[in-house]
């Protein structure tokens, strides 16, 4: 089994995301399982195979505990922890090849919280990895996108599992503001130059920051998606098979 954890910030589109990738691997004949990861989850596109609300809930917790919704988030996240045994055994009942993970909106909830190391752990890191979703509305400004690139790079030092970046919602872009997001992701020179275009002082701090983040290896080529259209499903399922089988296709076994 594979997992593949879905991490972005609130709204950025990692359910829907994950539901559109289970239906083309569905359509590619490859067989998945979802996982929800978020307790306080109210509605979602689809419905998980293994749902962490069966163990955890923030309502729940709200009532239990006499906390207001944020604090619940906190308690139910680290509560999470506990079930991770459970968790594992009702997922590996399921003779399947991928299981996607979707992680709660909150994303310092997963990514600053002890419990989803205790997961991830559980589950087993060698067989995951991450793929981090960029929100195009952050992305559309040259800070904003070296600040979607620090905050995949603070999530992939917490976990050290194989990741890469989605560009989501990529039918919300215009054709040009794509191609010059994609443009920025794939060329330093063209994301220095526009950092260098606008002269402030946040700008310059950005260019400072962003030489680290290319030097850790954050700072890779976005993978253009949408859940929506659908789109770019293919190119997901090539980058994740380059991380586990180095490129050969399992769908050709
Ligand atoms: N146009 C467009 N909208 C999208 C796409 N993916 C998601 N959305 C919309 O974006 C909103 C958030 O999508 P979700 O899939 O719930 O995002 P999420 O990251 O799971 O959200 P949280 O779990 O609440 O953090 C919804 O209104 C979706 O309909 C997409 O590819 N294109
Ligand atoms: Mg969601």
């Amino acid at each position: 089994m594979r997992f593949i954890y879905f991490v972005g910030t609130a709204g950025s589109g990692k359910s829907s995301l994950i539901y559109a990738f289970k239906e083309w691997l569905t359509l590619q004949g490859l067989d998945s399982v979802t996982i929800n990861l978020d307790p306080g989850v109210e509605n979602m596109p689809y419905e998980a195979d293994v749902d962490i609300r069966d163990w955890v809930r923030v309502s729940d917790v709200m009532e239990e505990y006499g906390l207001g919704p944020n604090g619940a988030q906190i308690v139910a996240a680290d509560l999470m922890a506990v079930n991770a045994k459970d968790l594992a055994e009702s997922i590996e009942k399921f003779r399947t090849n991928y299981v996607l993970v979707d992680t709660p909106g909150q994303i310092e909830l997963f990514a600053f919280r002890q419990s989803s190391e205790v997961i991830m752990d559980e589950l087993g890191k060698e067989d995951a990895c991450l793929i981090f979703l960029a929100d195009p509305n952050l992305c559309r400004s040259p800070s904003g996108f070296v600040s979607s690139v620090m905050l995949a790079a603070t999530v992939h030092f917490r976990f050290s599992v194989p990741f890469f970046t989605v560009l989501s919602k990529s039918d919300t872009l215009k054709e040009e503001d794509l191609d010059r997001i994609i443009g920025w992701s794939e060329s330093s020179d063209a994301l220095n130059g526009a950092i260098s275009e606008t002269i402030d002082s946040r700008s310059l701090l950005s260019a400072e920051l962003f030489k680290a983040l290319e030097s850790i290896g954050a700072y890779k080529t976005l993978v253009p998606a949408s859940a929506m259209e659908p789109s770019g499903m293919e190119d997901i399922y090539n980058a994740i098979q380059q991380f586990f089988e180095g490129g050969e296709d399992l769908a050709n076994d």
